[in-house]
């Protein structure tokens, strides 16, 4: 498999879902906006979306759409625990949880990354933003993760769009649970080492 991703992008939500998973994986870099690849591929002959992120299979055929991806992941590494068995109604909470933030989170940040996008727009998105994390504080009080004690691919999905707060001048400090949370999934192992492959933070000095 391979996963077509840009760093710091949604698609490191399926970045740690494969380590989370322990999958066999390789990583192709985007250029988002010259829609090439680190190798100097055309991105719009493997994604016409073209957007990350994109998992190419073993058979090369391709799947996109992040929250599907990360599900298509858990299912084929199941020993990992990420998501709950297909059809049961854990798996719908997860599922709840992924359409939620991606119809409600993620595609809210968009336009305030948009240099183009009028001011006031901005301020209504940062408004917006506001009040779904009003929300999700109160769901997260006394939990570790969204479902609870165990860690799923909502979590990785949705760490990932917080991540991008500080970016648009949102301090989650105001949200004092999901402020607890990021540096809660921040500190996972396998969460590091995606963000250390994706060049977000550094590789922690060896010990002497
Ligand atoms: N619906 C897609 C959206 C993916 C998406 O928004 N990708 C962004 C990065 S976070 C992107 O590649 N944007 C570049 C573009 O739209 O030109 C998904 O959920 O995977």
């Amino acid at each position: 498999m391979k996963l077509y991703f840009s760093p710091g992008a949604c698609s490191l939500s399926p970045h740690i879902v494969l380590r989370e998973a322990g999958a066999n994986f390789e990583l192709e870099q985007v250029d988002n906006k010259e829609k090439k690849t680190k190798t100097g591929k055309d991105f719009w002959q493997i994604n016409p979306k073209g957007q990350v992120p994109v998992l190419e299979l073993d058979d090369g055929s391709k799947l996109t759409e992040g929250p599907i991806i990360v599900q298509y992941i858990a299912d084929k590494n199941p020993a990992a625990g990420l998501v709950p068995a297909a059809g049961t109604m854990e798996r719908y909470r997860v599922q709840e949880w992924l359409n939620f933030i991606t119809s409600e989170l993620h595609k809210t940040f968009g336009p305030i990354f948009r240099p183009t996008t009028p001011d006031e727009f901005k301020k209504l998105s940062r408004e917006n933003l506001g009040k779904r994390f009003d929300w999700l504080d109160q769901q997260l009080a006394g939990r570790q993760y969204l479902m609870g004690d165990k860690f799923t691919v909502a979590d990785a999905y949705l760490f990932t769009i917080l991540r991008w707060a500080p970016r648009v001048e949102i301090d989650l400090a105001r949200w004092p649970n999901l402020k607890a949370y990021v540096d809660r999934v921040s500190a996972r192992p396998k969460v590091r080492e995606a963000m250390q492959a994706e060049g977000l933070i550094q590789k922690a000095a060896a010990a002497s």
